[in-house]
């Protein structure tokens, strides 16, 4: 068995008699109520799940097993020379619980190594797609492709105690993370570089062999790829691709089915499509005056525009956060020092600005703050991903470590089946009568 696997059987046994320990003795306290508003409202606010790996503060933004951005930037190990975290860092910070040394990393980059083969039929499936087919919707369609080799699903059919499904999810977890950047870098090439295909790199960590794939081979992008790798792992558990990952694993559909899932969650544009938004508004301000850098109240003008519109300003808001975003500032931070420069950037800076201004002048946006994805896309396009169509499935690589480590402890913790209970609106009018005094 290896190591990391042992660790994992290790730990996640106690805490799993923990949760039952703890719902059997407390499992009556009641902890919170909700209002029609919020049943209405997408759910907001109701404490509805438990998630271990990562947790958001609405004011402080995220952390990932008590570490904060800032912290992690500074603690997680790097590659030799390196100046941002290897994204097997804070996987292995989010399985196990604790930081990573630098061999715990290098072990955990081995062995996503060995894993990382990619059969055939799913170029196969990938060759008969138009070109024009969204990458995320290939991306999406190549995980269930690669269903076929799920172990869970075979170790299920052939008959399993309840107590072992960790097992075979641990292996399809593994896999699955480490087929995935050659799955996207498949993607990419086949569409937007003439169908030609680069081999990967072994001796390469995770994310500078996806970049090489990719067909970046620059220091500089390789340090870009660790940090965008890093920062868009996880969210805690209710957004759309965590949640969705988390729910259709409960019905024990195993690893690939539920990331797929996942990933159709992401592929949404108030989601993980917001990156690819975000770039195509920022050209479109930018031809709209005519190119350059519109003047700050060109760019005033365009966000009313939009707004008047009926459209969101890509970017900004957030149904949790109420501040800006520390992975925004995270990636702020990296280009104030690498790109400062930059005509894109320069834009970011300015809609930075403006933005929280006017959305807060509407009275009713939540959070007027920039998101992640407001900064994203522009640091690609100095490096030269240009191709912003691709961006969402860059996240949903990242975004895969932390939802698929999340749903190998549900199988460790024995997660049961997701039911939540729905009502009508004729329902919901019944209460209401029920509580109104009679006149
Ligand atoms: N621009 C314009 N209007 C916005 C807005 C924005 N950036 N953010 C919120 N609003 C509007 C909502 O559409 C809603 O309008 P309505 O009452 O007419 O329906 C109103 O403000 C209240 O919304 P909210 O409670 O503040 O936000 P929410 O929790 O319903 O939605 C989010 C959150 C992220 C979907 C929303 O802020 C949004 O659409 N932002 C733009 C898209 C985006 O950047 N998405 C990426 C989020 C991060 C991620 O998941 N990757």
């Amino acid at each position: 068995m290896d190591k990391l696997k042992e660790k994992f059987g290790i730990i996640s046994a106690p805490i799993a008699q923990q949760i039952k320990d703890l719902v059997k003795d407390h499992g009556s306290q009641i902890i919170g109520q909700y209002s029609i508003e919020q049943v209405y409202h997408g759910m907001k606010g109701m404490i509805g799940m438990v998630t271990e790996t990562s947790k958001l503060d609405a004011e402080e933004g995220i952390r990932f097993r008590g570490y904060s951005i800032p912290e992690l930037r500074e603690k997680l190990p790097k590659a030799p020379g390196g100046s941002e975290p290897l994204p097997e860092g804070i996987f292995y910070l989010m399985l196990i619980g604790e930081l990573p040394s630098e061999e715990d990393v290098r072990e955990v980059s081995n062995n996503w190594a060995r894993r990382s083969n990619v059969p055939k039929h799913v170029f196969d499936m990938l060759d008969k797609m138009p070109l024009s087919t969204h990458p995320m919707t290939q991306f999406s369609m190549a995980i269930l492709a690669l269903q076929t080799e799920s172990v869970f699903a075979a170790a299920y059919r052939k008959g399993i105690s309840k107590k072992q499904y960790w097992d075979p999810m641990y292996e399809d977890v593994m896999n699955l993370i480490a087929r995935l950047p050659r799955v996207a870098a498949y993607i990419y090439r086949r569409i937007y570089k003439n169908n030609v295909h680069i081999e990967p790199d072994p001796k390469l960590d995770w994310a500078a062999n996806f970049a090489h794939m990719l067909g970046f081979d620059e220091p500089d992008f390789f340090r870009l790829m660790r940090l965008y790798l890093t920062l868009h792992v996880d969210h805690e558990g209710g957004n759309v691709s965590a949640h969705a990952t988390h729910l259709v694993g409960s019905a024990l559909s195993d690893a690939y089915y539920a990331l797929s899932a996942g990933m159709d969650g992401l592929a949404g544009p108030l989601h993980g499509l917001a990156n690819q938004e975000v770039v195509r508004w920022i050209l479109d301000l930018k031809k709209y005056y005519g190119g350059g850098i519109p003047s700050k109240e060109q760019i005033e003008e365009y966000i009313h525009r939009t707004l008047d519109e009926g459209k969101v300003v890509p970017g900004y808001g957030h149904a949790v956060l109420r501040k800006t975003d520390p992975r925004f500032v995270a990636q702020n931070e990296f280009a104030k020092k690498y790109m400062p420069d930059d005509e894109l950037f320069k834009i970011v800076e300015i809609l930075y600005q403006v933005v929280p201004e006017i959305l807060k002048s509407t009275g009713k946006i939540k959070n007027p703050w920039p998101n992640v994805d407001a900064h994203s896309g522009v640091l690609l396009i100095h490096y030269g991903l240009v191709e912003y169509d691709f961006y969402t499935v860059l996240f949903g690589v990242s975004r895969a470590i932390g939802v698929l480590t999340s749903l190998l402890w549900d199988r460790a913790l024995n997660t049961p089946i997701e039911r939540p209970g729905s009502v009508t609106t004729e329902w919901m009018l019944s209460q209401i009568k029920k509580v109104q005094p009679a006149n």
